[in-house]
């Protein structure tokens, strides 16, 4: 397992440490903070392309999430930086393509990574919690941390004034106490019962009202509706009539979702600050299609390089400065959720490290020409891309042997034309994009989460992290070893996951 060098791991971390110390007293923050707007980020997961009405969803009502292309901006060439939950998650928090720290794959489970220091959120990263706890605001999480499980690693130790959630990346909807990964409030395990995409929404609500005198970022991670399938009666007697009892369950726990959502909204509505709150809605990865989940005519699914994987409804509403209604269209990814909210909190990013989104609020409102973004990237073991324009080109494969297609999104945004042999020269130069960025990452800190053998077998079953290399060397040499995705050492070295469980 490689490591970032001693030096740059010591700067960086005397540089968070100075840039959460650096001084501005109480009374300054509290003077500073009158008049700046509330944050509230809905985070969804592993929910389809086109399961919610305002992306074209017919058979799941979703009032409440759609009212959010109603009052606010959709995107419709918006992007995650992962196509799977944790790694999008640290681009969220930080405004960085994750690679750059090493944040390539999932974690394994809470359970069996709560003890390991080296799988988590690297603590020289600076969380969007942080940014705007310095910036005077009360900071709460609700739902799916998934950026770590060793105590080091807690919201609470990572900018967040309060959580109500678990540490892992799945969770049962129904048994807060699952899988040694209970439903905890702060440090120690909650006492309760009820469906948790429910009492998500209720303990959000409460949140917003706890702080409606204050400046607040709410962050409002619902596991919903990632696997395991668990739907609570109520909902589910509302899709009676879905025949395929996958998609019934599904819709049901996506409509508790709303329902949740919508209860959220009104809290927001019910202080009076609706006009001064962003609220932003973003899903973590495209659907798996094997819970439920439509990605409508989109190619591929989570885990894969496709649009299917990292193309996601993501939205929004900020009456303030944004008009309702309006649907963009330029390419922007959920690292800009972090640069935006901070701009407008009035908020400082860390200047010591490159930040790779952009405060969208100039694009939107139209004060700024041009698009967000020229180029985007996406890296996840071999597979590869990179968007410049409407051309995309995909790097798939391994040991040597990639392969490369080209897609021209403005005509074909379902990928069904590769262009890779009839336009050499955009493959060559996006090729070399692609490696240019690259220079720029960091090979994986920790290995993909090894499967679970359908027969036991230690070395197969190992968790991902320290043990995990030595474990899978003798398996075969499954680790993210030195340099593993890099663009010309690393061809295979780190094997995609087949199946995502988290
Ligand atoms: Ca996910």
């Amino acid at each position: 397992m490689k490591r970032v060098p001693i030096i740059l791991q010591i700067a960086m971390a005397v540089g968070a440490l100075l840039w959460l110390a650096a001084p501005r007293s109480v009374a300054a923050e509290a003077a500073a903070a009158v008049g700046k707007p509330n944050v509230v980020l809905i985070v969804v997961d592993d929910m389809g392309y086109v399961d919610i009405g305002c992306y074209g969803c017919k058979d799941i009502p979703t009032p409440n999430i759609d009212s959010l292309a109603r009052d606010g901006v959709k995107f419709t060439n918006g992007y995650v930086s992962c196509s799977y939950c944790s790694p999008t998650r640290a681009g969220i928090q930080t405004g960085r393509y994750q690679e750059r720290f090493g944040h390539e794959f999932n974690p394994g489970s809470a359970e069996a990574t709560k003890n390991d220091p080296a799988v988590g959120l690297l603590l020289t990263e600076i969380t969007l919690a942080d940014m705007l706890k310095k910036a005077g605001y009360a900071t709460g999480i609700v739902g799916k941390w998934h950026l770590g499980a060793h105590p080091q690693f807690h919201p609470m130790k990572r900018g967040y004034d309060e959580f109500f959630g678990f540490l892992g990346g799945s969770h049962s909807y129904v048994k807060w106490d699952d899988k040694g990964d209970p439903i905890l409030r702060g440090t120690e395990p909650a006492q309760g019962e009820g469906y948790l995409t429910t009492r998500y929404g209720q303990e959000a609500a409460e949140f917003i009202q706890r702080h409606k005198d204050a400046p607040y970022y709410l962050y409002l991670a619902f596991n919903a509706v990632h696997s395991p399938l668990e739907a609570d009666e109520e909902h589910l007697a509302k899709f009676a009539g879905i025949q395929d009892k996958k998609r019934r369950t599904y819709a049901a726990m996506l409509s508790a979702m709303d329902d949740a959502i919508g209860q959220v909204l009104q809290a927001v509505k019910d202080t009076g600050q609706e006009k001064n709150t962003i609220v932003w809605f973003v899903d973590d990865n495209g659907g798996p299609l094997s819970q439920g989940s439509d990605n409508g005519t989109l190619k591929g699914k989570k885990s894969q390089p496709w649009e299917g994987g990292i193309r996601v409804p993501f939205m929004v509403r900020y009456p303030e400065k944004l008009k309702g209604g309006v649907v963009y269209d330029k390419p922007v990814i959920s690292l800009d959720i972090a640069p935006t909210s901070v701009a407008e909190a009035g908020g400082e990013l860390p200047k010591d490290r490159p930040i790779d989104g952009v405060d969208l609020i100039p694009y939107l409102r139209g004060e700024k020409q041009g698009v967000p973004h020229e180029e985007l990237y996406w890296r996840k073991g071999p597979d590869a891309s990179v968007r410049k324009g409407d051309m995309k080109l995909v790097r798939q494969g391994g040991a040597g042997k990639y392969q490369f297609y080209l897609y021209d999104l403005g005509k074909d945004r379902d990928e069904k034309q590769d262009l890779a042999a009839e336009k050499p020269d955009v493959v060559k130069q996006l090729t070399a994009d692609l490696a240019n960025w690259e220079k720029d990452m960091k090979p994986p800190l920790w290995s993909p989460q090894a499967k679970k053998p359908k027969k036991s077998g230690a070395a197969a079953s190992a968790p991902a992290g320290k043990g995990a290399e030595k474990a899978q060397s003798k398996s075969g040499g499954r680790a993210a070893k030195k340099g593993a995705a890099k663009p010309d050492e690393g061809k295979a070295k780190v094997k995609p996951q087949a199946e995502e469980k988290e």
